[in-house]
């Protein structure tokens, strides 16, 4: 069954595998099923499966259903073999287990990362009923961006914004910087999740970058514009410590009538210091 939404899941995985993002099994995708998407694809689910814990509580999606990677499976084969490599699951009525009821026809669990994106997609519902999607890839330049600038957000949005003027066009909030940790369990979910309270990117140092859509051409959008800063980013820092010129603070704020934006100030911050990276 090829419907719109495996379509464009699938999209999504070859363009991000087509980026560079996806080494081996690298990332992983999900998204909250409509009502008539549930509908369209019900005949073909099968409801006789085990409830598995999903290692953390999303009561807010009690009953609802996700299309999401398969934990171990590598973007690259989601065009070759749809069901092999994607799952739809649903969510039991308090939010503490899943079922898989469609996909990994081969075998396997959803994503290792089902905690942060169940616990991301929660409070994006809250935020926005009609936010779906969150989608982790590993962009090179963003994880070495994170080596190099202080993980911190103020600082982090600041400079990737410089780089683009798009930047706070396509995302005015900002981006949140979560510190290393270990990946794949609910800590590391209920501090992405608290960046997506407010934001739509969550950088994750030294290891990759989340973003949250609407849509799947908003989220894979959004993970580009972000990744093609950091690369100019990359560029500039290797050329020089310094920059001859940027964008201002003046600039930054004379764009917010024209785009309708508002801009929070702590990223407007007069810098004391010529060198990127340090205010
Ligand atoms: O391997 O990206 O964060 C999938 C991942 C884990
Ligand atoms: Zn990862």
């Amino acid at each position: 069954m090829k419907t719109k939404l495996i379509r464009d899941f699938t999209k999504t995985c070859t363009d991000g595998w087509l980026q560079g993002w996806h080494e081996r099994n690298g990332g992983n995708l999900s998204y909250r099923m409509r009502n008539s998407e549930v509908e369209e694809m019900k005949g073909e689910f099968c409801e006789e499966g085990d409830w598995k814990e999903i290692g953390t509580e999303v009561p807010g999606l009690a009953g609802e259903y996700f299309m999401v990677t398969g934990s171990g499976k590598y973007f690259r084969n989601v065009e070759l073999d749809f069901e092999d490599n994607v799952a739809i699951i649903r969510v039991n009525e308090d939010g503490t287990k899943y079922k898989i009821v469609y996909g990994l026809v081969n075998g396997g669990r959803p994503t290792s990362e089902l905690p942060s994106h169940l616990m991301n997609l929660e409070v994006l519902k809250q935020r926005d009923p009609e936010m779906r999607i969150v989608y982790h890839a590993h962009p090179a330049n963003t994880v070495a961006l994170t080596f190099v600038l202080p993980l911190d957000d103020e600082i982090f949005t600041r400079e990737i914004w410089e780089m683009e003027t798009e930047c706070p066009v396509v995302f005015p909030q900002g981006i949140g910087v979560v510190p290393w940790m270990v990946p794949g369990g609910k800590e590391i979910g209920v501090k992405t999740s608290e960046i997506m309270k407010t934001r739509n990117v969550a950088v994750w140092a030294h290891h990759g970058m989340f973003v949250c859509g609407h849509d799947f051409d908003e989220a894979f959008g959004l993970m580009h514009t972000v990744e093609k800063s950091a690369e100019i980013l990359v560029k500039v820092m290797s050329m020089s410590p310094v920059k001859l010129n940027t964008i201002t603070p003046e600039d930054f704020r004379a764009l917010q009538k024209p785009f309708g934006l508002t801009l929070d100030e702590k990223y407007l911050y007069e810098k004391h210091s010529g060198k990127i990276g340090e205010k």
